[in-house]
């Protein structure tokens, strides 16, 4: 019988008796930890033995619950010490040269991928689907070969199909739809709600209440200031909350940031262009940038005794915002 190109036999073909890394996106979510990982024991289950490992960070609470929670073996590429040009790295959930794919030491011989290609990388294995989830690609392998799965695996996969589909509302195929079903019988439904109820930590509350205590509203802009460092993803988070205020349209969140500043700005008011609003705020003293929606910047260390008084600090942020906001308004109803 002849063997499909993108078979999963076929997989095993090329990488049987090599050293066999297996490397998500950078900064991976749950969707590449659980195709690499589950992808790592169908391996296995075929006598070839594999090794998780990404660049960046893992910063999110519910990324470092399912680490913990199925005892999951990624490794931090940064931290290996041992790579060699001669072993197979396998791209899963992402492409070699793509913008967060870091450059890892070996030979990247395959991609498994549900994203569009994006470079033109010769891989000698591809396994490509357009889908919602990679993990459907990986589930729909243990289903071909039969592998037993046990609950943690499955909760595993099913958890990433959730996450990379927005809860089965974005880019849903029939694929994953039968990866679903298939996990869905095994997988432990306790869990997934676990981790879906566990997206703040203890710590991310400090900021939560920092923000809360310190809100102001002007003309439907919400601005906080949160008076200590926090990570760039809990200042967003605190901003979209902001944002949930119903008399607010655009919200504005600064942190404190080695000396300087750090902005997180997300607007849903027609017609303001939020990363062109930052930046002629903070114009003369700093950064920003960004999209219609969502925008952030910063304020370096040397520039900011621009601001003043540090008793005065928030009036003179309010005041510029305020300003651009005004402006771009102004400019809008002129066109
Ligand atoms: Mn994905």
């Amino acid at each position: 019988m002849e063997v499909k190109k993108d078979s999963f036999q076929a997989l095993t073909d090329l990488l049987r008796g090599h050293r066999v890394i297996l490397q998500t996106h950078d900064f991976p979510d749950p969707d590449a930890i659980a195709s690499a990982c589950a992808l790592k024991e169908l391996l296995s289950y075929k006598g070839i033995q594999s090794e998780v490992m990404y660049f960046g960070k893992i910063e999110k609470i519910n990324i470092r619950m399912i680490l913990d929670m199925f005892d999951l073996d990624v490794k931090d590429a940064k931290e290996q010490k041992d790579l060699s040009e001669s072993d197979y790295v396998v791209t899963i959930d992402g492409q070699k040269n793509n913008s967060n794919f870091s450059n890892l030491i070996g030979t990247e011989v395959a991609c498994i991928d549900h994203h569009p290609f994006v470079t033109d990388h010769e891989y000698a294995f591809i396994r490509h689907e357009i889908t919602g989830a990679c993990a459907s690609i990986i589930t729909h392998w243990i289903m071909e070969e039969h592998m037993p799965v046990s609950k943690e695996l499955a909760t595993l996969l099913l958890y990433g199909i959730k996450m990379d589909t927005r809860n089965f509302s974005a880019g849903v195929t029939h694929y994953d739809i039968t990866a679903f079903d298939f996990l869905n019988g095994i997988a432990d439904v306790g869990q997934i709600s676990h981790l879906d109820n566990s997206v703040l930590e203890l710590s991310d509350l400090r900021a939560y209440g920092a923000a809360i205590e310190n809100i102001s509203i002007y003309d439907n802009v919400g601005f906080s200031y949160i008076p200590f460092s926090c990570p760039d993803g809990l200042i967003a988070s605190v901003c979209e909350f902001i944002l949930s205020l119903s008399s607010v349209e655009m919200a504005v969140v600064y942190a404190e940031r080695g000396g300087g500043l750090k902005f997180s700005v997300r607007s849903e008011a027609p017609h303001m262009n939020a990363g062109r609003m930052l930046s002629m705020a903070l114009k003369g003293i700093g950064n920003g940038g960004g999209h219609m929606s969502m925008a952030g910047g910063i304020v370096y260390p040397e520039q900011r005794a621009v601001l003043g008084d540090p008793y005065f600090m928030e009036a003179v942020i309010r005041e510029r915002i305020l300003n651009a906001y005004h402006d771009l308004n102004e400019e809008s109803k002129n066109v």
